[in-house]
Parts: C-alpha cells; sequence; structure tokens
C-alpha cells in the first residue's frame, strides 16, 4: 500500500441503459442529467482492453448530482471526496439523488470510453472494497489478473450468479505487450500461478504485483494513439487525452 495521496482516473462510464432493477429506482429522480458509473483505476493505458465494469454485489451506491447536466455513481465515501476535490458544482457538498444496491446495477449497459469494444455490462465482484476508490472497478483481464479470474468465474457460473451469459462474452483484448508474458500479460500469470478462483487471494496479489511491475517497466502499447510507445510514456499520455475530453476526472484519496 502506497503512503502518501493515490492518484487515481475515474473512468466516465455512460449509462446506455439501465438493468430493470435499477430502472424502477431511477425513475423521475434524475431529472434530465447523463448519469455515468466512475470507475477508479492506476491503469489508465490499458482502457482500451475493457470488458465489462464490476461492482460489490453487497456494497451501497449513491447516484449524485454533479451538476444540472451530469450524476455519478459511486460509494458515498467518495462522492464526498469528490465534493472537497471541487469535482461537484456543489463544492463541499454532496447531493445524492438516490441509493442503489450493488445487486441491481448488474446488468446495467454502459459505454467504457476508449475501449475497443465499448459496449460493455456492469457484472458483480464479491472482492470489491468499499473503502477504497469509488466502488466501481472496470474491467481489464488481459492485464489484471484480479479481472480474469472474476470474469472466468462469472463465465463457469452464470447461473449461481444470476447474470445473463452475453454481459461475460467479450473475450480479453491484448493491450500490452511484455517481454516475458506477451500480449496476454494476466491470462498468462493466471495460468503459471495454477490461480482457479478469484478466492484465490495469495496467489493472485502475487499475480498482481507482478503484472503491474512487468507492464509499466517492460510493457510496450499494442494498440491507440500511442501504439508502439513505452507503457511508461504513454501512462499519463493516455490519462490527459482521457481527462481533456471530459472521457475521464483525475480523483485522489
Ligand atoms: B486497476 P490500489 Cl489493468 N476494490 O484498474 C478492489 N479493487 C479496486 C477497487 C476497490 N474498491 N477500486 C479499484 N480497484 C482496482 C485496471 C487495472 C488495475 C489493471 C491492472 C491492475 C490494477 C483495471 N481493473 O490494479 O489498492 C483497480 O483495478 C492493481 C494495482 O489502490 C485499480 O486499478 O493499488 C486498483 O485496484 C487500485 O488498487
Amino acid at each position: 500500500e502506497a503512503l502518501g495521496p493515490q492518484e487515481y482516473t475515474g473512468i466516465k462510464m455512460a449509462v446506455v441503459q439501465w438493468s430493470d432493477a435499477a430502472k424502477a429506482e431511477v425513475e423521475g429522480k434524475v431529472g434530465g442529467r447523463g448519469v455515468f458509473l466512475v470507475a477508479a483505476t492506476l491503469r489508465p493505458e490499458t482502457m482500451y482492453g475493457q470488458t465489462n465494469c464490476f461492482v460489490g454485489p453487497a456494497l451501497k451506491y449513491g447516484v449524485f448530482a454533479v451538476s444540472d447536466n451530469e450524476a455519478f455513481v459511486c460509494t458515498y465515501r467518495a462522492a464526498r471526496n469528490m465534493a472537497f476535490q471541487g469535482i461537484f458544482a456543489t463544492r463541499g457538498e454532496v447531493h445524492q439523488l438516490l441509493e442503489l444496491d450493488g445487486s441491481k446495477l448488474i446488468g446495467t449497459k454502459i459505454h467504457a470510453p476508449f475501449a475497443i469494444n465499448p459496449e460493455v455490462y456492469v457484472l458483480p465482484m464479491e472482492t470489491v472494497l468499499a473503502t477504497k476508490g469509488t466502488g466501481v472497478v472496470t474491467s481489464v483481464p488481459s492485464d489484471s489478473p484480479d479481472d480474469y479470474a472474476t470474469l472466468m468465474d462469472l463465465r463457469k457460473k452464470a447461473e449461481y450468479y444470476k447474470i445473463d451469459a452475453s454481459w461475460a462474452a467479450i473475450d480479453p483484448i491484448p493491450v500490452i505487450s511484455t517481454p516475458t508474458y506477451g500480449d496476454m500479460t494476466a491470462p498468462s500469470l493466471v495460468k503459471s500461478l495454477k490461480i482457479n478462483s478469484p478466492k484465490d487471494a495469495k496467489p493472485l496479489a502475487e499475480a498482481k504485483e507482478i503484472a503491474y511491475k512487468e507492464g509499466f517497466y517492460n510493457g510496450t502499447m499494442l494498440v491507440g494513439e500511442f501504439k508502439g510507445e513505452p507503457v511508461q510514456e504513454a501512462k499519463n499520455k493516455v490519462r490527459e487525452s482521457m481527462i481533456v475530453q471530459n472521457l475521464a476526472i483525475a480523483y485522489a484519496e
């Protein structure tokens, strides 16, 4: 864990079509606002490879007014931090339009900015922490062992998780190449460390550490505006490009 403040990129994932459960609750409560799930990431350069988004099914979320035109879905804790970081028009104040159970967000169709497959779905991830980031995690299974292990588990047990198989259908997309693991760093590590489930916490932590270091120090971009550049250089350029286009926000905690 870093001791100083963590500088996240908050990816703005626009709601395209609410799940039936969320729609019933949201109806009439957001005015004319466009609503975005905001996913906190430390790997903005991987956003080309988003295949879905995760929320904690047992966590509570809110829909918070950003302005007269926009609203964000995240935890109350994150909204309070955002208010103090000047992200909302109501500086220092949180304006919650409604509360939503994470489970009700499952199956919502959203737009993933910069993604090669931009139309993705919200899926459950039981290991999402309420105490970190926004409580929304965008999924990049090519480069995140946690995302890959969870996506594979959801595919195996779609019925148990009460998800439609089509929501988990997008395969990992090559985004970054590393000398040791090729263009599928996370799947390669999950296989070599014999990780079978998202609950294999210890080997997953090891895989996460290796994938992060390997990607950052030895990775090369395979796609996007900075194709061919080292990840070390592309990381901040992708972040800035998303922020300038109003597709992401800077968020710290
Ligand atoms: B990362 P750190 Cl491709 N609960 O984004 C659990 N995990 C969370 C979270 C929460 N509340 N909020 C954010 N995260 C995830 C991309 C990614 C990430 C890749 C590879 C590694 C990776 C796509 N998912 O993280 O504890 C988010 O996933 C490994 C470092 O603050 C976020 O970045 O260091 C990362 O964990 C933040 O973790």
